[in-house]
């Protein structure tokens, strides 16, 4: 761990000093998300141009000397938790207010048996890539996130642009690495034992709808 947060540190620092000291370049590079690194450096990063904290530790993708990798934050224990995970995708997905595909992306389908309608979800995802080892790590609150009693809702991570998705990293190895994953889910209701499932991926990248 000690050598990649080594070189993470190394490689930021010498795509910023790049990013400045070029003569002639332009000093005023886009950082979207004013985390102090440049768009086009957030992209050899593989961390997220519009998040300042790509991987939700609360220090920034600058500060952050591993930016796209966090431990799972989450209390494992508690009561059983009041819902299920019935489905878990990571790619094929479909789009079922359209009636088609939709691109690649990571999706839980939650079910909530009980009486009681629920809200205070967050989530950890980890991505391994079976290829090169790297692991990726990231934590979300699910604001707005709600399953009512006796219904079914869904956990979109994607563009983040509707009611029920949430952002993820457009540079991240589940988009940017052609190799097989592993993806694990732990989605954890305040107060209750987080429920966990992972999900192997088929080598070859995320595709967009046909
Ligand atoms: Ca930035
Ligand atoms: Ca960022
Ligand atoms: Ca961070």
């Amino acid at each position: 761990m000690t050598l990649k947060k080594h070189i993470s540190t190394l490689a930021l620092a010498s795509i910023l000093g790049l990013t400045l000291a070029q003569p002639g370049v332009s000093q005023t590079a886009t950082d979207s998300d004013g985390d102090g690194v440049p768009d086009s450096a957030e992209v050899l990063l593989g961390t997220d141009p519009m998040v300042a904290d790509t991987d939700g530790d609360g220090q920034n993708d600058l500060a952050d000397t591993e930016p796209a990798y966090m431990a799972n934050p989450i209390d494992m224990t508690g009561a059983p938790a009041p819902f299920a995970i019935k489905e878990a995708l990571v790619e094929n997905n479909y789009d079922y207010a359209a009636k088609k595909d939709a691109t690649d992306h990571l999706e839980l389908l939650v079910a909530n048996s009980g009486s009681t309608d629920l809200t205070g979800f967050s989530i950890y995802y980890s991505i391994t890539d079976a290829d090169t080892g790297k692991v990726e790590g990231t934590f979300r609150k699910l604001d707005g996130f709600a399953v009512p009693a006796g219904a079914e809702a869904r956990i979109h991570l994607d563009d983040g642009t509707l009611p029920g998705h949430f952002r993820a990293n457009p540079n991240s190895i589940y988009i940017t690495s052609q190799a097989a994953k592993t993806i694990s889910f732990v989605l954890k209701l305040d107060g209750f034992a987080p429920v966990s499932v992972d999900v192997a991926k088929d080598k070859g990248g995320a595709e967009a709808a046909d």
